[in-house]
């Protein structure tokens, strides 16, 4: 859902729905993508629940391999994300985004130096860390009725199944009965690549159970090294071309960019690629040989990672640092506010002098 929300800011209709075609197509590529399943029962409460979410907060890049284009915002705002985004008031915005200002600048100096900025933006990821837990604690609880701490693979199917339309009791005894079940080509694909990550979260010595931290890492494969390992090698996985476990930049940039019907659709893929290569040979290449290793995309996803934060700190400073002294003063926070919280602030420059 997030990766189509991000472009909703930045282009038209067109783009929306040359971007739902591309991302259609993505999640067809990509059985563990499970936002086309989503969509069509957006209602299912219970789904969303004990389903892995396809977008990760804080996290450099999508499942999908695509880039995660709010991720600037979401280290910057933290858990508050959403509530800035529901309020519309310019008012009211303004004066959160002050209030935040203030808390950044650690100092008090009235300036945001790119190292205050890292120590904000490591906060704001712990923050979402902590929703993440949070959050793992009602899912596991809905796969876990019993309340034992432990569930089975087959329970989870069991529910899992539930929420796609099955008869749990039907499915249930089926199961138990070593029966086959017959379900639809999609949902077999969903429910192979949920069973590799399950079997992926279930830390050794493997008994095909989880447990409530060990369901956070099924759910949340951002914060534990060997799920973030296994992220990594499904991405690669995708857009490796010549099966050497490497990305160049052509196999990187190679994911669907959209059908070009006209020159607009042209100019956006062009967009795409650029900021996509951009990203890689800036970024993610960390010793420029021109090839990402799993290491490399490894380091580059990992949302406790300083130095990607410090560089993500520069970076943000860089996009709004009018006056160049490599520090954010209010007046350019209030101006790009847009960047920093997705929400544009009117009358930034008129009364910033008067709250203080
Ligand atoms: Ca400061
Ligand atoms: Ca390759
Ligand atoms: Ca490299
Ligand atoms: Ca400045």
């Amino acid at each position: 859902m997030h990766g189509r929300r991000v472009w909703r800011r930045s282009h038209g209709m067109l783009y929306l729905a040359l971007l739902a075609l591309v991302y259609t197509m993505a999640t067809h590529a990509r059985p563990a993508n499970m936002s086309s399943l989503k969509d069509k029962n957006p209602s299912s409460k219970e789904e969303n629940e004990i389903l892995p979410p396809d977008h990760l907060n804080g996290v450099k890049m999508e499942m999908d391999g695509h880039l995660n284009k709010d991720f600037h915002q979401e280290v910057f705002l933290g858990k508050d994300m959403e509530e800035f985004e529901e309020d519309s008031e310019p008012r009211k915005n303004r004066k959160k985004l002050i209030d935040i200002f203030s808390k950044v600048d650690f100092n008090g100096d009235q300036s945001i130096s790119a190292k205050e900025m890292q120590r904000w933006i490591m906060e704001k990821t712990e923050e979402h860390f902590q929703e993440a837990v949070k959050e793992n604690k009602l899912s596991f609880r809905a796969v876990d009725p019993d309340g034992d701490g432990h569930v089975t693979w087959d329970e989870y199917r069991v529910k899992f199944l539930a929420s796609k339309g099955f008869n749990e009791k039907e499915v249930a005894e089926k199961l138990k009965n070593n029966e086959e079940l017959k379900v639809d080509e999609e949902t077999q694909e969903v429910l192979e690549s949920l069973k590799d990550r399950w079997f992926q979260a279930d830390n050794p010595p493997a008994d095909q159970l989880l447990n409530e931290e060990e369901f956070l890492s099924f759910l949340h494969p951002e914060h534990s090294r060997g799920m973030l390992k296994y992220m990594v090698k499904e991405i690669v996985r995708d857009l490796d071309q010549d099966g050497d476990k490497k990305l160049t930049l052509s196999e990187f940039i190679s994911l669907p960019m959209g059908t070009v019907e006209n020159q607009q659709a042209q100019d956006v893929d062009d967009d795409w690629v650029r900021e996509r290569k951009k990203e890689f040979q800036e970024v993610i290449d960390a010793n420029q040989d021109g090839i990402v290793t799993m290491e490399e995309l490894e380091e580059y996803m990992d949302p406790m990672n300083e130095y990607n934060a410090l560089n993500e700190a520069k970076q943000m400073i860089a996009v709004a640092d009018e006056n160049q002294n490599h520090n954010l003063e209010l007046e350019e926070i209030l101006k790009y506010s847009e960047y920093f919280t997705g929400s544009k602030l009117m009358d930034y420059a008129r009364n910033v002098h008067e709250e203080f």
